[in-house]
């Protein structure tokens, strides 16, 4: 396995100035017939024609109208500088596939009867013979032949007749944004008017049937497109937006110019079919593939090394969004929990990689929680350092400086160094060092003067044994005894590996609230007394500090609880029913703070402070502490419940989606209570797919449900996504002993369609989320997961490698455990044919 390295890049031999398609499609013999405007690269190294190509049949090959003998290879096809001209020229080829049979679902392929593209990253290859990296910018046309009645392709519509279709795209694009539809499609559609008065079509193109399902996705378009205006300044650039929800897709969406291509789920809602999570997720999703219209497509990477310069970016601004549609606090809370579960996990384990990293053996291993969710955590402190305004000025010069540009990460950096003035060279080790640092916090009160020493610990990462000192934002608050603010948030930067600060002019020794809204994605860590913590949980005015106090104390106690056995503290029980029952905080934020630490943190918990976690010991002890917080609220938890009830027609909002989480918050406790009578009541009375899952959950928990669970697949049998739930709450919510045998019974079904990657994730993805029962001693888990990935390795590698990271924390366990989960690896690395995506992650964990 040969890596690809950020120090070979070399520009291309050739511009590429336009490229004419046409696709003339049939399930088993498509052909692709390509013209290609090429010319010499003045500023590129010279020398032969490569083109990258892999599984395709060529038919013919030409030079400027002359016909040309090439034999491809297992990548692509070169032309001998010999047989180039110096000037502008047309290279035609004429190539056949076969997308039915692509189950690998890059390329060209099939899904429920329609044809649709995935090209990020290296997929374009799979469909013509084209110098497939993202610097290689052409502007499209596109003609289609096809008995389909809907035939789509990137930018605008030119013309279409009986079985054919002709598109053009004015803005220049590399091939990983290029994207086809054919299909029996009717869209839900819309108008966008913008700023400067120009009007968009909006379609969102699903099957029959479909199109009741899809208006909350366009209502969240139309307010991605107005907030990227109002926001950022930036308005969308085609006649027509089109979006296409496909059943079959390995990840969540895709941004292809104009043509945004969507994983079903991420599209289709109603509250019936669809939770309130569901519904945040498409918000989100919508928003993120449209704000990649400009950071990604208008400005695009010059090569895969620099992904995070789109994908970091448009995290960040589709997390503003979210923030500015919901709320900051409660969104600030959910993508921090999402990065410690995902990140932190990454960056401590042996897959850690920097936010931009300088080698890789298949990229699309790389689409990770470090490249997305770090990379947006990255320029979150970039904001905070260089302010708003600076942070505008930035923006702007950047959208002005490289707009049809393929950028890097060091073009990125200088945009904020000339907007700003400001040194950015220790700021970069951000993006080429991996690691999570530790930040060790020491306080001093002395004649007045409050210091605060903060000490940086950089761990080493696989290759990166030794790093430099980070520039961390550690946003600080000082309150008074009383409760009062004393000294509101300052941002303190840290550069040096060990520096203090001073805090004058302070009648007595305050409480600080450090790294306020979680402002670097650091470890802290501070000797906090309970009592501290319970202070802050009850006054702290920065709401994730708030939230981040009880989170803390919740994790002392339940460490103390799986390590010495000790009782639940009842300092902490009273202080988290203070604040479910305060009803002056968002519902949202109580149902935040009222979910207990997960297994799975608890374990990298406890591993981090040098005990080797049990996991059955951390299923039992997290039991109880539920339960004993449901004894703690037992009186209240009725009146509680009866005041969040939803008034009016179900809407997915904010507010009502906050209610519904703290009632079922509340009804998971009750069901430590009641054994899950009142669970039986709820899922019978629920019109909601919120209050249905979240009830079939907790009877599941308590050991019941069988009734609920037939009466739902009796009602939900034909809805993919739906049942994609069903199973899933099965495999999460079972016992560890019986984990094994509920994915065995689940798998035999003849609706567990294994090549859909979202029924794959519902029972294979979720058994890896069950800790407990995944880590159960006897190694079954383990061994279910290897057979898995195995089984669909050869059909979809890149869904199988992307699942193989639930083997990334074997470190963390005791040495049965490792020894298991490594037979595992090797039994994955010794399998014949094992692909390049699967054979890099196992032998990434092992080394
Ligand atoms: N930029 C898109 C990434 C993506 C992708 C990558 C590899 C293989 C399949 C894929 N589907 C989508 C999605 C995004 O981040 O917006
Ligand atoms: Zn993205």
């Amino acid at each position: 396995q040969t890596p690809v390295k950020l120090v070979d890049y070399q520009p291309f031999s050739h511009v590429l100035n336009r490229v004419e398609l046409t696709f003339r499609l049939a399930p088993q013999a498509t052909r692709v017939l390509a013209r290609l405007h090429l010319a010499p690269n003045p500023a590129g190294p010279g020398g032969d024609l490569r083109l990258d190509g892999e599984g395709l049949r060529l038919i013919a090959l030409a030079l400027d109208g002359v016909a040309l003998e090439a034999t491809p290879d297992a990548t692509g096809l070169t032309i001998a500088a010999q047989a180039l001209p110096d000037a502008p020229f047309v290279l035609e080829s004429e190539v056949e596939i076969a997308p039915e049979g692509n189950t690998a679902l890059e390329g060209l392929y099939m899904s429920g009867g329609m044809y649709c593209t995935q090209c990020e990253a290296e997929g374009f290859r799979k469909i013509t013979f084209y110098p497939d990296r993202p610097d290689v910018m052409a502007r499209f046309d596109v003609r289609i032949e096809s008995e389909m009645p809907v035939l789509l392709s990137n930018g605008n519509p030119v013309a279409a007749g009986p079985g054919w279709a002709e598109w053009h795209d004015p803005w220049p694009k590399p091939a990983y944004l290029f994207a086809l539809v054919a299909g029996d499609l009717v869209a839900h559609s819309a108008s966008f008017t913008t700023a400067s008065g120009r009007e968009v079509a909006l379609n969102i193109w699903v099957r029959q049937g479909d199109e009741g399902r899809c208006a909350y996705a366009m209502d969240s378009l139309i307010r991605s497109m107005r907030w990227d205006e109002q926001v950022y300044g930036r308005e969308y650039d085609l006649d027509v937006f089109n979006i296409v929800a496909v059943d079959d897709f390995n990840m969540g969406a895709m941004e292809n110019k104009g043509l945004n291509i969507f994983n079903s789920k991420l599209v289709l809602a109603t509250p019936e079919t669809a939770t309130d999570t569901d519904y945040e997720r498409i918000e989100a999703v919508i928003a993120h593939e449209y704000f990649h219209n400009w950071t990604g497509n208008r400005i695009t990477c010059r090569d895969w090394f620099q992904l995070c310069l789109k994908e970091g970016l448009t995290v960040f601004r589709d997390q503003q969004f979210s923030g500015d549609m919901r709320s900051h606090a409660v969104k600030r809370i959910e993508d921090v929990l999402a990065l410690r579960a995902r990140q932190f996990r990454e960056d401590g384990g042996p897959l850690a990689h920097a936010v931009r990293p300088d080698a890789y053996v298949e990229i699309n291993n790389f689409y990770t929680a470090t490249i997305y969710e770090k990379g947006a955590e990255v320029i979150g402190m970039l904001k905070a350092l260089v302010g708003e305004a600076g942070y505008k000025a930035a923006l702007d010069l950047y959208f002005d400086r490289h707009d049809g540009q393929a950028a890097t990460i060091e073009d990125w950096l200088r945009v904020f160094e000339d907007a700003t003035g400001r040194d950015l060279t220790q700021f970069k080790r951000w993006y080429t060092e991996a690691g999570t640092p530790r930040v060790k916090v020491t306080e001093d009160w002395a004649e007045g003067v409050f210091t605060l020493t903060l000490q940086q610990e950089l761990p080493p990462t696989p290759g990166q044994p030794d790093k430099g000192a980070k520039v961390i934002p550690v946003a600080v608050g000082l309150l008074n005894p009383n409760g009062d603010e004393v000294v509101p948030t300052t941002v303190l930067e840290l550069v040096e590996p060990v520096q203090s600060f001073r805090f004058e002019g302070l009648a007595a020794r305050p409480v600080a609230s450090i790294l306020r809204g979680f402002s670097a994605p650091v470890v802290l860590e501070r000797n906090v007394s309970a009592q501290e913590r319970a202070f802050l949980l009850a006054h702290d005015t920065d709401p994730f500090n708030k939230w981040e106090a009880g989170r803390a104390l919740a994790k002392d106690v339940l460490a103390r609880m799986i390590v010495e056995g000790a009782e639940v503290s009842r300092d902490w029980l009273a202080a988290l029913a203070r604040v479910a029952l305060d009803e002056s905080l968002d519902p949202a934020f109580r149902a935040l703070a009222l979910r207990l630490p997960g297994e799975d943190d608890m374990a990298a918990t406890l591993h981090d402070a040098g005990h080797v976690p049990d996991p059955a010991r951390i299923h039992a002890a997290r039991r109880a502490m539920a339960g004993a917080l449901a004894q703690e609220l037992a009186g209240a938890l009725p009146g509680l419940m009866a005041g969040l009830a939803v008034q009016g027609p179900f809407a997915p909002d904010a507010a009502q989606a906050g209610k519904r989480a703290l009632r079922n918050a509340g009804l998971a406790l009750l069901s430590r209570l009641d054994g899950g009578a009142a669970a039986e009541a709820a899922y019978a009375q629920a019109d909601n797919m919120t209050d249905s899952l979240a009830a079939l959950a907790v009877l599941l928990e308590a050991g019941r449900g069988a009734a609920e669970l037939a009466g739902f697949e009796a009602r939900w049998a034909g809805e993919r996504l739906v049942m994609d739930k069903w199973f899933m709450v099965q495999v999460l919510h079972a016992a560890p002993q019986d984990l094994a045998s509920v994915v065995e019974r689940l798998t035999t079904r003849a609706d567990f369609d294994w090549k859909n990657p979202n029924r794959f994730r519902a029972v294979i993805g979720a058994l890896a989320a069950n800790h407990a029962g995944f880590h159960h001693a006897s190694g079954a888990g383990y061994r279910l997961l290897a057979d898995w990935l195995l089984r669909l390795d050869p059909k979809n590698p890149q869904t199988a490698a992307r699942m193989s990271t639930a083997f990334e924390t074997w470190p963390r366990y005791d040495a049965d455990r490792q020894a298991l989960i490594r037979a595992e690896l090797e039994r994955i690395m010794a399998a014949p044919g094992l692909s390049r995506d699967l054979g890099e992650m196992a032998g990434r964990m092992l080394a």
